[in-house]
């Protein structure tokens, strides 16, 4: 038997602040444009909200990097802004979740500023600071391992001027890591981020890359997968510590549970289900659920191979940047996330997009504009249909796509990592021939095109007759140029132009969220058994109910393809019945890819 929660059968809708509504026209998106939108995230049945950081910040990584946890990043609004925000979304019923940055700190937070000032601070311990290493041969100066940081080739330590030492950041050098070993440092971390606005009234939080506080003992070297770079990939060796559970364990206990907090932690590295459920089976009390990558890393090799290409531009073939991976991957790993429910008590999320994803019509389905608007339903029904909460990232609802290519050049990229992406071929480039450099620099820029973090960051279309795609609505003609370039296609695709058509993505995805409503046992708590594995087409499976009043199953037939395919409809034991004999009846059967197909007949629970 399934335990159950709210947040099982909870909508998540994430919004990305500085993308989602300017409320007063500078450009950036801000708290009094969330505040306003909430009665349009309500309509779309989700009932939680998921805000990315809105923190101070330098915004080296988009609000990624907090040099304050208690106050809001200027252009954001101000605390005050804050407690109106969740107070109405509290009126309407609705949750809010924070993002909970606690790897690391920016490196203008007052602690590492304290830190790095002199060895003798009492806040020096508060990061990791390490002496060098010198080459026995040449003599020169080392970082103190060879760990490369997540962001691009380079070390994953930087050298500090003044006291001499090298500061660990697994992320930008802006980004130094905490030291969760000193209990000093981290008691207060546990005050600041979580303790402040949980009693400002927040519902619970996203956990940041959850698996990397604590570091190896003796932080020894990486294996060396890559010879002849200084630096190597260090993932493995630093995501899953030795004290991570007890950490996640202490949080819990300690900070959130007086406050029936939530938390679903960004469980990245962590292929293993065995070691996936250390952290949300319900026994180990540590996280409500995470996200695993699974499926988000499918397809996305052409982007982290260039990220990683050497010198002469070797890599994964990178010939055909439009086909990425077969069908049969995709339900792999879908299949994967959904079988850590069965049979324990554990819990996982459904998501396809994020801020760190391109657009999942773009990656998993089909753009094009005779297909993308059946491609949005189809995604949707297909979550619809999955285990697990819910996640909607903004402009999922509305079948956003990444901007094509043609219309939206290099220079629109703003994140730190496209950014590196394309420094980084350009530098291995730097002899070659302008030819092959004009090649390699068009690959990339297809990577981009394809998997760059840009895609989900780009402001969100609210009325394509308006001015910027309506980004900035409520001032105008006065307002200012948005902080990222419009969507090339806000004229084709807005929320304005969906709210009253019926066959439009927005309709179909509310259809789906009142779906799953309607069948929590059948959908949400569901066990997932996948048919047709290899069919490269078309993708099934059956949702058995293990409970409740529509205990029954369902057949999920989604057709991946831009073709009608012939679908002979499984018998009786392949669906799994006990009885093999037992006449089946379906109710229906339709084709997310007729814009027609009635809702009402795209589910149709079986009664065997
Ligand atoms: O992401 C962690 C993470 O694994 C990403 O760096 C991911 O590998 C990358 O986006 C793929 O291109 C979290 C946040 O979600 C991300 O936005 C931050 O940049 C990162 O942590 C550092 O805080
Ligand atoms: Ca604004």
């Amino acid at each position: 038997l399934r335990i159950k929660s709210w947040w099982k059968t909870a909508v998540i809708y994430q919004i990305y602040p500085a993308s989602f509504c300017d409320s007063n026209g500078d450009g950036i998106g801000d708290l009094a444009g969330i505040v306003s939108k909430l009665d349009y995230i309500r309509a779309l049945g989700a009932d939680v909200v998921w805000l990315s950081p809105m923190y101070d910040s330098p915004q080296v990584d988009m609000g990624y990097d907090i040099a304050d946890y208690e106050a809001v990043y200027a252009p954001y609004g101000t605390l005050a802004d804050m407690d109106t925000l969740i107070r109405e979304a509290h009126a309407r019923g609705m949750r809010v979740l924070l993002d909970l940055v606690i790897n690391h700190t920016s490196d203008q937070h007052a602690w590492f500023k304290e830190s790095r000032s002199s060895k003798e601070s009492v806040k020096r311990d508060w990061y990791i600071w390490r002496p060098a290493t010198y080459d026995a041969v040449t003599g020169a100066r080392r970082p103190p391992n060879n760990w490369r940081s997540f962001f691009g080739k380079d070390s994953a330590w930087t050298w500090d001027e003044t006291t001499q030492e090298y500061y660990l950041h697994l992320f930008a050098a802006e980004q130094p890591d905490f030291n969760w070993e000193n209990d000093t440092a981290r008691r207060a971390l546990y005050e600041t981020s979580m303790t402040f606005w949980l009693k400002r009234g927040v519902d619970g939080f996203r956990v940041d890359v959850v698996n990397t506080y604590s570091k190896p003992a003796g932080l020894p070297d990486a294996p060396v997968t890559d010879p002849g770079a200084a630096t190597q990939p260090c993932a493995m060796l630093v995501c899953n510590g030795p004290r991570m559970h007890e950490f996640l364990r202490e949080i819990r206990r300690d900070i959130l549970a007086p406050y029936n907090a939530i938390t679903v932690g960004e469980l990245g590295m962590t292929p293993d289900p065995d070691a996936v459920r250390q952290y949300v089976s319900a026994a180990s009390q540590e996280l409500d659920m995470v996200f695993q990558f699974d499926v988000v890393m499918v397809g996305h090799s052409l982007f982290g191979n260039l990220a990683a290409s050497n010198a002469s531009g070797e890599g994964k073939s990178e010939a055909d940047p439009t086909h990425h991976f077969a069908l049969p991957t995709f339900k792999a790993a879908v299949g994967a996330t959904q079988t850590l429910i069965a049979g324990n008590d554990a819990w996982t999320t459904v998501f396809l997009e994020n801020h760190d994803q391109a657009r999942s019509v773009s990656r998993f389905a089909n753009d094009s504009p005779r297909h993308r608007v059946a491609s949005a339903r189809l995604l949707a029904l297909l979550q619809a249909c999955l285990s697990g909460t819910q996640y909607i990232y903004q402009g999922q609802e509305i079948g956003l796509v990444n901007a094509p290519a043609d219309a939206y050049p290099v220079d629109n990229y703003l994140d730190l990592v496209s950014q590196r992406v394309m420094q980084g071929v350009a530098a291995a480039h730097a002899d070659s021939t302008p030819e092959v450099r004009a090649q390699a620099m068009a690959r990339a820029f297809a990577a981009l095109q394809y998997a760059a973090r840009d895609h989900s960051r780009i402001p969100i279309p609210w009325n394509g007759a308006a001015k910027y795609g309506g980004f900035s609505e409520a001032a105008g003609q006065l307002a200012k140029e948005p902080w990222m370039k419009p969507h090339p296609l806000a004229g084709e695709i807005n929320v304005a132009a969906q709210l009253d058509d019926p066959d439009s993505a927005l309709a179909f995805w509310r259809k789906m969220v009142a779906l799953r409503r309607a069948h929590p046992d059948l959908l949400v708590y569901s066990d997932y058994r996948a048919l047709r594995e290899a069919d490269e087409d078309l993708m099934v499976f059956v949702k058995n109910a293990v409970e409740g009043d529509d205990h029954g199953k369902v057949l999920v037939v989604l057709n991946f393809s831009t073709d009608e395919v012939a679908f002979q409809v499984p018998d009786a034991e392949e669906l799994g019945f006990a009885d093999k004999t037992a006449s089946v009846t379906f109710a229906s059967l339709a084709s997310t890819h007729k814009a027609d197909a009635p809702v009402g007949d795209v589910l149709a629970p079986l009664e065997g």
